[in-house]
């Protein structure tokens, strides 16, 4: 088991388009192994494997909302077969921490992927869960939430991230200074 550094906006490397898994092989399943591990330490119900710098078709997903649908969920290869509606819902991300903004999403889809033994599945889903598939499909494209913003609200929230990274890297620095 292995806990993956996440990827933050603005990183070019969350751009990258993920590519279907060819087989779901012992290393894919110690990779939704290890994306699960990651996701649980970092508190969150949805990663993308692309969010930790590996372009491969994979999603997993654990909503903590209490009397639904709460188990892990694991999608290989997914697409969205049907969508119905549109509605706002309130998104956040692993990759653009500390920000919330609401987004336009289906509000019904229904999903073909395989499971983490390789097994094809089909699912309807509305809700937080059909909104969280949405989002993670759209990390699968290379896309964040906060490309459905306007350009302000995009540019406010990477230059704060960026400011954040510059002032996380500072402790470092000065560590490197002591040594030196
Ligand atoms: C995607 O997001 C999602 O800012 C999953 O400081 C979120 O797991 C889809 C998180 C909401 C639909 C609705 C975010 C953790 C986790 C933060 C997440 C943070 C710590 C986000
Ligand atoms: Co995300």
């Amino acid at each position: 088991m292995a806990i993956y550094e996440i990827l933050h906006f603005p990183d070019p490397r969350l751009r990258q388009k993920a590519k279907p898994v060819q087989v779901v092989d012992a290393e894919i399943q110690q990779l939704v192994a290890d994306m699960f591990e990651t996701m649980y330490a970092a508190k969150g119900i949805g990663l993308a494997a692309v969010q930790i710098n590996v372009p491969l078709q994979v999603i997993v997903m654990h909503l903590n909302k209490e009397g639904e649908e709460n188990r892990p969920i694991c999608f290989i290869n997914p697409e969205i077969i049907h969508r119905e509606g549109t509605m706002p819902w309130e998104e956040g991300c692993l990759s653009v921490p500390g920000f919330y903004e609401n987004v336009q999403r289906a509000e019904r889809i229904r999903v073909r992927a395989l499971d983490r033994e390789g097994n094809p599945f089909e699912l309807n889903a509305d809700g937080l869960l059909g909104v969280c598939i949405q989002h993670e499909m759209d990390h699968l494209n290379g896309k964040l939430f906060v490309d459905h913003l306007s350009f302000l609200k995009r540019s406010r929230i990477q230059s704060k991230l960026q400011k954040q990274a510059r002032l996380g890297q500072l402790p470092k620095l000065d560590a490197q200074k002591q040594a030196s």
